[in-house]
């Protein structure tokens, strides 16, 4: 007698035959056995997905992060191809602020630059406008006070606590162009008047997406290459012989004047900047030339 027919007799064989159940013994030990495999085995996927679900989520997130910087990537390239395709198409060498081409850039908010159009009420159709006013600084003829070129806004000009007379020995004026001849500025925003002189002048702050730098070139009428022109102009400053020393701005060489404001009341002053070559080279510099100048961004 086998060893297995010995179990079937001397096991529960007997007592399941009388039961009614005849399947042997051995087969319900390997019943329970596979079970019990079984059950490790979940237990052990259990185990293993614990141990490895979080690995796998670290993985996943971590493809996502790179796919997403690939997408960023091949976004930015795409337009800066763009933007070079189209940017020298503005950068002609009229005075005057031709605008340059709007570029797909341009659609892009999340970055960009600002800068100031002196001269104009607006920045024309390529950048956004921020504000508009007129420009300011310190009286032409004091030796102090402030000494840069600002840009005031007309509309919401706020106050806080102010007090009414003069304590403080600081001043804001408006400014008036200084430039008794129409033969330098063009006339198309001037509204028919021929000669800016003593006309006040205004001036736009200026937001353009899709730059992250901008530059004024002095004696320069259109920009580098890969860089596009915003506006041309004539580079200005303060009188020689007036106390007050201001900073050199580049005025948009089609300006405008802001309507009714020719009275001769000075203050803040602008004056055409002419070159005197000597330790500025003589080469390209010509004593006597008003300087040009361009606003570049990037
Ligand atoms: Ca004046
Ligand atoms: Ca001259």
């Amino acid at each position: 007698m086998s060893s297995e027919k010995l179990v079937m007799d001397q096991g529960f064989a007997p007592s399941l035959a009388g039961l009614g159940l005849t399947r042997p013994y051995k087969r319900q030990s390997g019943r329970r056995t596979g079970l019990v495999l079984l059950a490790g085995g979940c237990l052990g996927g259990v185990l293993v997905c614990a141990v490895l679900m979080p690995l796998v989520y670290v993985t996943m997130s971590d493809l996502q992060l790179e796919v997403t910087e690939l997408r960023n990537l091949v976004i930015s390239n795409s337009m800066s191809t763009a933007t070079s395709s189209t940017e020298d198409q503005g950068n002609g060498t009229a005075v005057g602020g031709a605008h340059r081409e709007r570029r797909q850039a341009d659609l892009t908010p999340e970055f960009g630059d600002v800068y100031v159009r002196w001269g104009r009420e607006d920045c024309g159709g390529n950048a956004e406008t921020i504000y508009a006013g007129v420009v300011g600084s310190g009286w032409y003829h004091h030796y102090g006070g402030g000494s840069d070129y600002q840009c005031l806004p007309l509309e919401g000009v706020e106050w806080n606590n102010p007090v009414s007379g003069y304590q403080h020995n600081s001043y804001m004026y408006g400014a008036e162009y200084e430039v008794n001849s129409n033969g330098y500025f063009s006339t198309d925003n001037m509204e028919s008047i021929n000669n800016p002189l003593n006309y006040d002048v205004p001036c736009s702050v200026c937001h353009v997406a899709g730059r992250s730098a901008h530059v004024m070139i002095p004696a320069r009428l259109s920009c580098p290459q890969g860089w596009s022109k915003e506006y041309s102009g004539y580079l200005m400053s303060s009188n020689h012989a007036h106390y007050s020393n201001k900073n050199f701005i580049c005025v948009d060489g089609a300006p405008n004047l802001r309507a009714g404001s020719s009275a001769d009341l000075n203050g803040a002053l602008l004056y055409l900047v002419e070159a005197q070559c000597g330790s500025l080279p003589c080469g390209p510099y010509i004593s006597g030339y008003e300087l040009t100048c361009v606003v570049c961004t990037k």
